[in-house]
């Protein structure tokens, strides 16, 4: 009977369209982490905003993923009437009881040298590592606009 309840469930999760979901590790709250479509070969980008409950501050630095050659943390920003970004080498810092919004126009993740396309609805699997050596994996929603909790988030946009 267990059995059949939780094959129910599994059936009905996956019967859900995809939405950005949130991720706990530790103190930390990741959520909706989503990510635009894009080709095979060319660069991709991943969103999310990174809350930190706890009463230290924590240090991401770094991201991997699967599906693409290497994963760089970039800033976004307007020099001389011209959008740069820049590559956050020193990582970035989610302040104690605070938020980071990697978002369109601000930090977001640079997945370089995709090794499949994006395609709407698919998760692709990104790792964080931070300071501490600590390791959460989260997954991109690829959607084209940005999830509703996201669109929130992405104007409390921190700077350092
Ligand atoms: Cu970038």
């Amino acid at each position: 009977m267990r059995t059949q309840t939780l094959i129910a469930l599994a059936v009905a999760a996956l019967a859900l369209p995809a939405l950005a979901a949130d991720y706990k590790l530790g103190a930390l709250t990741i959520q909706s982490p989503w990510s635009r479509p894009a080709m095979a070969g060319m660069n991709g980008v991943g969103f999310m905003t990174i809350a930190n409950a706890g009463a230290k501050p924590v240090k991401l630095v770094s991201a991997q993923s699967p599906a693409a050659t290497t994963v760089e943390i970039h800033l976004s920003a307007m020099a001389n009437g011209v959008m740069t970004m820049r590559r956050q080498d020193a990582g970035v810092e989610i302040p104690a009881g605070g938020a980071v919004a990697f978002a369109p126009g601000g930090y977001h993740f640079m997945l370089l040298g995709l090794k499949q396309p994006l395609a709407v609805g698919q998760k692709i699997p990104v790792t964080l590592v931070f300071e501490n050596g600590r390791r959460g994996q989260v997954e991109l929603s690829v959607q084209t606009a940005a999830p509703k909790a996201a669109q929130g988030a992405a104007s409390e946009h921190q700077h350092h």
